[in-house]
């Protein structure tokens, strides 16, 4: 590594290493790194996977691409060696935002298990130049920005392959860019994505905004652009169709390249549709068959074969039902497809729950791949029973055969090895290596439970991150957090059933207590981190809650002594990487049901967390790892919140009304002393929202909450049994590794 960085630092830039600047070192790293993958040998079979997704959140790939081409020690010795920090260097490669949150981080994960397992899988995306958007805060409020991450150098390769793309009015020809997917010791992959050569940034004003009818120049400039109004909405499905339509042109031409018989796809390639975003992925392989001359019977046949769906919620706005005049006027030649596919359900099924197009004319999306698939997955036990039993329980009753779980995983590669060195390495030291390998190994960390040397390792380790993180926030927020106070940690999507909300009443609770004079016997650091989708009103309001609570109690020298409150802006991949190894308490707090897995809650297991808890999602999974004692579970279960919507039996006014602290801590929201740093549009529009409604269900849970948040504080002081939970916790999370998940999808699914 020293002789190559050396030359191809003095190709470049006539630079020594000593003297290049961090740009300079990451630029060549990059050309490095990226001319071995070229180079790595390629995964390949007989069948190969295609997994198909609207996001792909990889977050930055220097580090992790070393780690797995085995690299890593040494390239940071190197740059020691000449007084560079390797972490310095990684701060200046851009973050792309091509995703969301979990479904997208998910999505990476998987390409880093597949091509670690040694399997043939690519992803197919798309390759939005501004990602989702970079958030700032201003005036308390999130306020939008664009977030280009393409630079001149950087992880695309442009290739030659290019694809027409009919849509009603005109048809585009795209360009496939290419990211290497290297396996961990392991062979390479590759993330497709798809873009246009059009595609004009300068459109982009105000933040966010543009002009959404130009599609060839506004194609993929966003993840989800605002579909509050009906030109963003079919904007969306321009950009659902382009990627599929890539998608299949791409899967047909590799499968012709190799001489495939096209009647016999499905032996050499499974289609995993990631949510529903790429459904239309299915109705454009019978189109392309068709035109291949296969009859209809035959195409649908095929495909039926090929395609696989996982399903990622439960919450209706990621069902998606698009209305028939839509597609019309978007993809009008998929229209004949989609009602001969919607013709046959009708034939075979008489109950209007499972038809495709509805009595309003929306095309159900799920539906379609629940018919035309092979294989239907939920992401965690608790989730995949929930569609059993009531969410897709009229398609369980007709396919029992399709539905399977595949709990959700995360790979070690990131949110260990790369995240926390000293952990990773101390783990190194005390078990093997193997772990790295095959997670399950981590249990043998039980054999010390009780040694109080390793207990006392551990607490240190933990102590170092929180050091890190607090220099961290120093750099990138100028703002102070206290090492030694508890750190509480809440980092996800802004959304009502994740409820941040609950978490800001806790807030609220501890700010009053210590203004009455109970004082906590260690500070507490509370941390949130989250994106609100543009024109979510409320998930905004609930921000700017948080943000006035963090000026009201930071203002407040009698508080801020035991209490922070802390948002950090634009929360990605790269600070959860930072928060993920400081984290005490993990909070994990849906409204049982809502959340399908969660996979935070594993990272900050595998970082030696515990979690603060419903049974919700892959909770439910953990504590029945961890055992009763290093968890704390609190809140309805799942059946008594299913029953409760289903007789519409909560309301929320109700337990205000009756419960004087809940009354207290929501009454806050309009205080005087929130209105004067506030905007009590926003705080009044929350409070009533919380007290008239409360969809999710914050005032059932939230004491429960409290009183178990505060039994945490209380044990964290036995400094020794808090580590030994954090050591369970550790030791158990080998099960979620995503090689381990991967391993399941191709064993029940892929069979590659
Ligand atoms: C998310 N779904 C779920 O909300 C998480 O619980 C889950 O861990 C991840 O998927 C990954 O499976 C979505 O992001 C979406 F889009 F479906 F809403």
């Amino acid at each position: 590594m020293e002789q190559l960085l050396k030359q191809t630092l003095q190709e470049k830039y006539g630079k020594g290493i000593k003297e290049a600047s961090n740009e300079e070192i990451y630029t060549a790293l990059l050309c490095i790194t990226k001319e071995k993958m070229q180079g790595m040998k390629r995964n390949e079979g007989e069948k190969k996977l295609y997994y198909i997704s609207a996001e792909f959140l990889i977050g930055k790939l220097l580090s992790n691409n070393l780690i797995n081409l085995g690299l890593f020690d040494e390239t940071k010795d190197v740059l020691e060696k000449y007084g560079h920090d390797i972490t310095a260097i990684e701060e200046t490669e851009p973050e792309p935002s091509l995703g969301n949150g979990g479904l997208g981080r998910l999505a990476a994960c998987f390409l880093d298990s597949i091509a670690t397992l040694g399997l043939p899988g690519d992803g197919v995306g798309l390759n939005y130049h501004d990602g989702l958007f970079r958030q700032t805060f201003v005036d308390n409020k999130q306020r939008e920005e664009k977030n280009p991450w393409i630079t001149d150098k950087s992880w695309l390769t442009r290739t030659e392959r290019h694809f027409e793309v009919p849509f009603k009015d005109f048809t585009l020809t795209s360009t496939m860019y290419d990211i290497d997917v290297p396996g961990y010791e392991s062979g390479c992959n590759k993330l497709h994505l798809f873009d246009l050569d059009t595609v004009d940034e300068s459109i982009i004003h105000d933040g966010i905004q543009f002009d959404k009818n130009d599609i060839k120049k506004n194609l993929t400039l966003f993840l989800y652009p605002d579909d509050s109004d009906e030109n963003g909405r079919l904007l969306r499905i321009y950009q659902q169709y382009f990627m599929v339509s890539n998608a299949a042109q791409l899967i047909l031409a590799e499968a012709e390249e190799k001489g495939y018989n096209l009647y016999e796809l499905y032996n050499h390639v499974s289609i995993q549709i990631n949510d529903t975003h790429p459904t239309m992925v299915i109705p454009e392989l019978i189109r392309l068959l068709v035109a291949r001359g296969f009859n209809m019977d035959t195409a649908v046949d095929v495909v039926r074969k090929t395609c696989a769906y996982t399903n990622h919620t439960i919450l209706a706005e990621a069902l998606e039902k698009w209305p028939v005049s839509y597609l019309e006027k978007v993809v009008p030649h998929l229209m004949p497809i989609i009602r001969d596919l919607d013709a046959r359900v009708r034939r075979d099924f008489h109950d209007e729950k499972v038809y495709i197009i509805d009595k309003e004319d929306r095309v159900h999306m799920a539906h379609i791949d629940i018919h035309f698939g092979y294989a239907v997955n939920g992401v965690a036990a608790l989730h995949t029973e929930i569609l059993k039993e009531s969410e897709l329980k009229p398609f369980y009753d007709i396919y029992p055969e399709k539905f399977n779980n595949k709990t959700n995983g995360i790979t070690f590669r990131r949110w260990l090895v790369h995240c926390n060195h000293e952990l990773s390495d101390y783990l190194t030291e005390l078990i093997g290596p193997e772990f790295q390998h095959d997670a399950a190994n981590l249990e043998k960390l039980l054999a010390y439970k009780d040694d109080e040397e390793v207990l006392k390792k551990l607490r240190s380790i933990k102590k170092n991150a929180k050091i890190s993180l607090k220099e961290y926030l120093k750099l990138t927020q100028d703002i102070d957090i206290d090492e030694n106070s508890i750190f509480d940690i809440q980092i996800k999507r802004l959304h009502e059933y994740k409820r941040q909300q609950m978490n800001a009443l806790y807030a609220i609770y501890k700010y009053k207590e210590i203004k009455k004079g109970n004082l906590p016997k260690r500070p507490i650091t509370m941390i949130f981190g989250a994106k609100a989708a543009p024109a979510y009103t409320i998930a905004k309001d609930i921000i700017h809650l948080i943000l006035c609570l963090q000026k009201l109690v930071d203002s407040d020298p009698e508080v801020s002594k035991y209490l922070k409150i802390v948002m950090v802006e634009n929360y990605n991949v790269t600070k959860a990487e930072k928060l993920i190894p400081a984290c005490d308490i993990s909070e994990q707090i849906s409204l049982a049901s809502k959340e399908a897995s969660g996979t935070g809650n594993m990272k900050f297991m595998l970082n030696g967390a515990v979690t603060l808890g419903t049974e919700d999602g892959a909770n439910v999974e953990i504590h029945e790892l961890v055992g009763d004692d290093n968890i704390y579970i609190f809140g309805a279960k799942s059946e008594d919140v299913i029953k409760l919507y289903d007789t519409a039996g909560y309301c929320s006014r109700k337990i205000y009304e009756e419960d004087a602290l809940v009354e207290e801590l929501v009454d806050f929201i309009i205080s005087k002393e929130l209105i004067m740093i506030g905007d009590p549009v926003n705080l009044g529009r929350l409070y009533k929202e919380i007290v008239g409604k409360d969809w999710f269900m914050t005032l059932l849970d939230v004491k429960e909450y409290i009183k178990t948040k505060e039994q945490m504080l209380e044990d964290y002081e036995d400094e020794t049994a808090w580590a030994k939970k954090s050591l369970v916790n550790i030791a158990k999370a080998g099960f979620f590794s995503s090689d381990r998940t991967i391993a399941e999808y191709n064993r029940d699914i892929w069979h590659l």
